[in-house]
This record gives C-alpha cells, structure tokens and sequence, in this order.
C-alpha cells in the first residue's frame, strides 16, 4: 500500500501534503430504496462476446465516498464496454439492512458482486452464501474478520490513515492537550482501523492525552450532540479527529455549538463537499480524503480478471490526499474532492 507524508507548510493550521503509495484502489454508492444500473454500449473490451453483470452493495446510501466510488465503477465498466452494473445500498450502515440485499443480489444471480460489508463479522454469512453460489466477491473499502473466498480486498491503508490524523493534529497543535476521536460504531472495519491507528500514535506521544472515543452510529446529529457533551465534560481537548464524512460533518457542528470553532482542531477523514465548506469555514483544519473512485475502478477490473481466469490481486492499497486551507486550491486536493453525483 501506499501512505502518505504530511508536512508542515508555512502558518497556521497548515498540514500540507502527502504522498506515500503502497498498493492499489477503493469504493462507493446508493440505499436499498436507490439502485441503478448502467451498461456499457459496446463489446469493446470483450474477446467473446459475452457480458459480465456486477452488482455493487455501498456500505450505505447516500454517502459520497460510495457516491464517487460507484462513477468509478461504471466509468470502468462503460470502458470496458462488456460490462453492466447494479448499484443498491441500505439507508443506514447496518448489516441488519444490508444483509436481506445481499441474499436478494445473490438470487439475482450476478457475475461479480462488489460489496462494502457493513460489519465484520455479521456480514459474512451472507457474502459466504454468495461465494457458495459461484458469485465472485470483490471486497471493497471495508473488509471481513474472515474475508477468505474473496477476489480481492480494495481499501485505504485505514490504520495508517489514523495515525496520519494524529500527526496533523501535532502540527496544529504543538503544545499538545487532550485528544478525543468521534467514531461511527464498532464492526467497521475501516473506521475502527482508523481509530486504533489514532489512538496508538496519541498515547505513544507524552504530551498528548487520549480520552477515548465517543460513538456517533454513522449519523451527523448524534456526532454533533457528543462532541458537545464530550466539551463539556473535558473543556481541555484541543483536537478531534472524526473517522469519517458523517462524524466529521457532526463534530464540526459540535464544536460550532459550544462555541469552539478554530479554537478546538478537526482532523477529519474524507473530502465530501459540506467537509470543504467546513474545511473553508474554518471548522475542519485537515481531512484526508481517500481515493473512493480509484476504489472502484480497481474493482471491476478485480470482478472482470477473476471471472477472465486472469491474475488478481489480493490487497489492493488506495492512496490518500491531506486536504488544509492551505493547499485546497491545489489540482490534487480539488481532484480529491468527492462527488455528489457522476
Ligand atoms: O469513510 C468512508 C468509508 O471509508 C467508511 O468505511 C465508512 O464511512 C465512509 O463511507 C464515509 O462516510
């Protein structure tokens, strides 16, 4: 995989970029009342004629990172021109939601599916059962306790990406404080990676003080109303570091709530459009966004080689883009900026 460096630049809060790659790609798209399918309009890519049905699962629905993720998916599979995609994902990140479309993907008895599992343990069962169909699995940003039988795993380096957030948060405040990280729920693969990456780096550091995590289950509101009780209750954190869009989105109003903007520091993860508004606002100082079409775009090649006899790739690393006030103007940090559509 690769991982990234983030470097001091000159003033302020200014964490500025990066760069490290180790591996390859990532992920993305709709709920289980949003689904869509695209077909390409060729046999461009194709020797025999024949077309590949993939069905992509988003970890939840509505969400840019799977939103971006899904346009790489169907640029590849327009590309490829032998391919068509279904996209559906539950209203909420919650295998109780997600595993009922699973089992009815499987019964509709696609090629490949791409899937974000929503936990790692409780997600198997039904991914195991498209496996036992003949169905190939391509693992995409999340991952599984036990992801054997899978194609191919596609994420960021999720572990680094946290200990990446706490480095951001050293150069915003150097003097150190009280550091606390708001999280979706456990069983999330990537966003409980990111949280022991943070936490690590955080106890490892004596001038820093890790008062633990508060959990948001994936919402903007809760992530707003614990971060204001998190303030209340210790007025001496300095720093956040929110797991993802959703946390961040809601920390930010958090910390606007208590008064607290730019006085206490946001390190956020992913880049989608209300987290650059907060970013510009001066809510947010770093987000490190991840490569969600990239995600996607590997994906469909690891469902098409797999279903090809071609060689896969087990683990596949994304890169990430350490988005400041500083840099946000720059080409890669504007690419890096999730869509809201394709
Ligand atoms: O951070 C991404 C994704 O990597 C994570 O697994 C769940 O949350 C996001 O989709 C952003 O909301």
């Amino acid at each position: 995989m690769k991982r990234f460096l983030v470097a001091p630049t000159a003033g302020a809060a200014a964490v500025t970029l990066l760069a490290l790659t180790v591996g390859c790609s990532s992920s993305s798209s709709s709920s289980s009342a949003t689904s869509g399918s695209t077909t390409a309009g060729s046999t461009a890519g194709s020797t025999s004629g024949k077309t590949y049905k993939l069905s992509f699962i988003q970890g939840v629905a509505g969400d840019g990172f799977y939103v971006t993720m899904g346009c790489g998916i169907q640029a590849e599979a327009k590309k490829l021109g032998n391919v068509t995609v279904n996209i559906q994902g539950p209203a909420q990140f919650d295998p109780t939601l997600q595993n009922p479309i699973i089992e009815s993907v499987t019964a509709s008895k696609p090629d490949a599916i791409l899937i974000a599992p929503d936990d790692v343990s409780a997600s198997r069962p039904p991914i195991a059962q498209a496996m036992s169909a003949g169905i190939k699995v391509v693992l995409v940003d999340t991952t599984l306790s036990d992801p054997s039988g899978a194609v191919s795993q596609i994420s960021s380096d999720n572990t680094a990406g946290g200990a990446d957030a706490f480095a951001a948060v050293k150069q915003l405040v150097p003097a150190g404080g009280q550091v606390l990280v708001v999280n979706t729920k456990p069983g999330i693969s990537t966003t409980d990676e990111r949280t022991s990456g943070f936490a690590a780096a955080a106890k490892a550091d004596s001038k820093f003080t890790y008062v633990g995590v508060q959990y948001d289950n994936d919402t903007a509101s809760l992530a707003a109303q614990v971060t204001l009780a998190a303030l209340q209750k210790n007025p001496g954190i300095v720093a956040i570091f929110a797991t993802n869009l959703f946390s961040a989105e809601g920390a930010a109003t958090g910390i606007r709530q208590a008064g607290k903007s730019g006085k206490v520091k946001i390190v956020g993860f992913d880049a989608e459009p209300d987290e650059i508004t907060a970013l510009q606002q001066g809510t947010v100082q770093a987000l490190i966004a991840q490569s969600p079409y990239t995600i996607g775009t590997d994906a469909v090649d690891q469902a098409i080689a797999a279903l090809t006899g071609k060689p896969t790739t087990p683990k596949i690393g994304t890169k990430f883009t350490i988005i400041t006030s500083a840099n946000l103007s720059s080409a890669a940090s504007q690419a890096a900026i999730y869509k809201t559509s394709c």
